[in-house]
């Protein structure tokens, strides 16, 4: 039988499963089917994730890990290891791009694949799948669908090692039950205030009159809300996302005030961080520092150098500067530092992205605490 191009599977979704923990379990095969969790061991520290045995007792990413220790107490709790978790999603979306063209790379361990062109997507993702395996040891969940929004939902409907296709109906149809909060783009106060109108599913959603959406949500969000909870998104899959920047960010056992302190923390961090971009060959112009501060005000400042660098101590200078200027005036519960801008060495630095273009800048809304543990960058 002839093989004909399906207009409806356009687009692919990929999430490897239990990331952290999987890779970890690679290196502890001793460790398969316990519940295993990733986390940081300080006071404040929270679950990066945990195996898919360690979810069933309801331990879940960004949890203390505190409560973690209570839900699952004979759960093996390991460190992470950010430097291995970003090398082995660079050799993941090294197979991937061998596989598609068009990749649009959306987390460390996400993207989204655009199968435009292919005779046989479904056969195409899974020999991707076994390449993946086959070199990393990670398994994935598959959503394919004729755009990004069906793809994602798809690829979270059946994990672990899920692989769902799903046309637009088909997905209306399976998932007109759900929450709207299934939806990426509907967060958790959209979906309650939705749900305060008696609009609590999807089906919901994609039924109720557009004028009183409109007259609830704005001519904006209003019909926006009614297209996604039908799963029509017109979003192409980008062309692959270069990485922008690199950061480093702790959250301190207990808060600091102490200038000195503060000042030694940034200096260690700007150290490591330009030690991982020199060993990637990557610099960057922008030099930005985030304070949290023991109210959770959590404060942005950043300066654009003329040239990029990834000089540690020119990084270091510019980042206490930065930290002097706005001298914190609360104990700082969180400290970080970042380059952005990044180009290989050789290239000529990106323009600055936009935050740091103006010199300083200010974020001063309180940010939900990433705890101990920075999702890296
Ligand atoms: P996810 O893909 O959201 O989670 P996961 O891969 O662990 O599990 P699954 O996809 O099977 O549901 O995130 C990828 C990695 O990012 C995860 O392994 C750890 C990290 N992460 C955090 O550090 N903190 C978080 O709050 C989340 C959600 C993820
Ligand atoms: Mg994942």
């Amino acid at each position: 039988m002839p093989t004909i191009e399906e207009p409806s599977l356009r687009v692919a979704h990929l999430d490897a499963d239990a990331f952290y923990v999987s890779i970890e379990l690679n290196r502890h095969p001793e460790l398969r089917g316990k519940p295993v969790v990733v986390s940081g061991s300080g006071p404040r520290a929270v679950v990066t994730t945990a195996s898919y045995e360690a979810r069933r007792y309801g331990v879940g990413s960004a949890i203390p890990a505190s409560q973690a220790r209570r839900l699952c107490p004979h759960a093996v709790f390991l460190p992470p290891d950010f430097a291995t978790y970003r090398e082995v999603s660079a050799r993941m979306m090294g197979i991937v791009r061998a596989h598609v063209q068009r990749v649009e790379v959306v987390g460390l361990d996400e993207a989204y694949l655009d199968l435009a062109g292919l005779l046989s997507p479904r056969a195409a993702m899974r020999r991707l799948l076994i390449d993946i395996r086959r070199a990393t040891g990670l398994t994935c969940s598959v959503g394919i669908g004729p755009n990004k929004l069906v793809a994602k939902v798809a690829s979270d409907a059946e994990k672990p090692a899920g692989f769902v296709v799903l046309d637009r109906e088909q997905a209306c149809a399976r998932f007109a039950g759900s929450p709207p909060g299934l939806i990426p783009g509907i967060g958790p106060k959209t979906a309650a205030r939705l749900s305060a109108l008696g609009l609590s599913t999807l089906a919901a959603v994609a039924t109720a009159p557009e004028q009183m959406l409109i007259e609830r949500f704005g001519p904006r969000q209003g019909p926006d809300l009614r297209r996604r909870a039908r799963f029509e998104s017109g979003a192409e899959v980008g062309a692959a996302r270069k990485v922008v920047s690199e950061s480093r960010e702790r959250t301190f056992d207990r808060d600091l005030h102490d200038e000195r302190e503060l000042r030694d923390a940034l200096a260690r961090m700007a150290g490591e961080l330009c030690e991982s971009l020199s060993a990637h060959q990557r610099h960057g112009r922008t030099i930005g520092i985030k304070v949290r501060l023991d109210d959770f005000t959590t404060v942005t400042r950043a300066r654009t150098l003329p040239e990029p660098t990834a000089d540690a101590a020119t990084v270091t200078e510019v980042a206490l500067g930065l930290l002097a200027d706005y001298a914190p005036p609360r104990p700082v519960r969180l400290l970080g530092v970042r380059v952005a801008g990044l180009a290989r060495a050789g290239e000529p630095g990106q323009p600055a992205v936009s935050r740091g273009a103006s010199g300083a800048h200010e974020l001063a809304a309180p940010a939900p605490d990433a705890g101990q543990l920075a999702l890296p960058v």
